[in-house]
């Protein structure tokens, strides 16, 4: 099995994924801020950016623009996924297998966890065979870990997002991403509970710079190995120079203020 620190997708045993799916989860609407991204060709560019460890997109944007970017781009593919058009108890569509990613040149797979879902039984099944379908292709696995569902009122609660965080380890995931829980301490508990899998920050809706990157840089201090981001990035003009400045919380462990002096 592949060390997390030995995957191309880790950079000094860090990781930043940018997140490119939202086409399918929330529709167009994410691209109207900066109505460019609506191009996957203008965030598949952003992506070549040192800072970034891999691209995660769906098998579409994957087959259209991957072989234009294989020398510059870390594919994740994002196996499953389901569009805000769903109205039904939270659930995940497969939408291409372990097998087909690897064919299409993927350094990493992920897939959404809805656990406390009505839907979890056949989601968990439906993760250990794009798991156990990963090893043999020495392809690193990356679980949002995204409780929800009619049991849970709040899925950004310290002991939910800790659940989260060892869902993954016991599923077999390297990487779990979920939702920042509030505070320092609530993370680190979140990273404690995931022992080897490693935790990395889920973005969010768009924040101001030094907001952004503080939260980012208190996951960081709390033992979180990254990020995964989408909006916070490409949802701003200068996506770049932002990078700029993740470059610098993450991987160089700045200050906030050194890191805003980037951008
Ligand atoms: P953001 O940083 O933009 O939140 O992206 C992370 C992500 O997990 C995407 O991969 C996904 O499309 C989106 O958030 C799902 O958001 P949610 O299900 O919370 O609406």
């Amino acid at each position: 099995m592949l060390s997390f620190e030995d995957s191309p997708i880790a950079r000094d045993g860090k990781v930043l994924i940018l997140a490119y799916d939202h086409g399918l989860e929330h529709g167009p609407v994410d691209f109207e801020d900066v109505p460019e991204t609506m191009d996957p060709e203008t965030v598949w560019d952003v992506a070549t950016h040192d800072a970034v460890s891999s691209l995660a997109v769906q098998k579409g944007v994957a087959e259209a623009y991957y072989p234009s970017y294989e020398d510059d781009v870390n594919l994740l593919a994002k196996l499953n996924g389901t569009s805000n058009l769903w109205m039904g108890e939270p659930d995940s569509s497969v939408n291409w297998s372990v097998d087909y990613a690897a064919e299409v040149g993927a350094d990493a797979i992920g897939f959404t966890m809805y656990g406390g879902s009505n839907n979890e039984i056949e989601m968990a099944e439906e993760f250990r065979k794009a798991q156990e379908a990963a090893r043999e292709h020495d392809l690193p696995v990356v679980m949002w870990s995204y409780p929800r569902g009619q049991g849970l009122k709040n899925d950004k609660k310290p002991g939910t997002i800790a659940y989260a965080a060892r869902q993954a380890l016991e599923l077999g995931a390297d990487i779990a991403k979920v939702k920042y829980p509030g505070n320092p301490d609530s993370m680190s508990h979140a990273v404690n509970a995931a022992g080897p899998t490693k935790v990395v920050m889920s973005g969010g809706s768009k924040t101001s710079d030094r907001e952004f990157l503080s939260t980012v840089k208190d996951a960081i201090d709390a033992g979180a190995a990254g990020l995964a981001v989408g909006r916070n990035v490409w949802q701003r003009e200068n996506a770049a120079g932002f990078l700029d400045g993740l470059e610098a919380v993450i991987y160089e462990e700045t200050t906030v203020d050194e890191a805003l002096s980037r951008i």
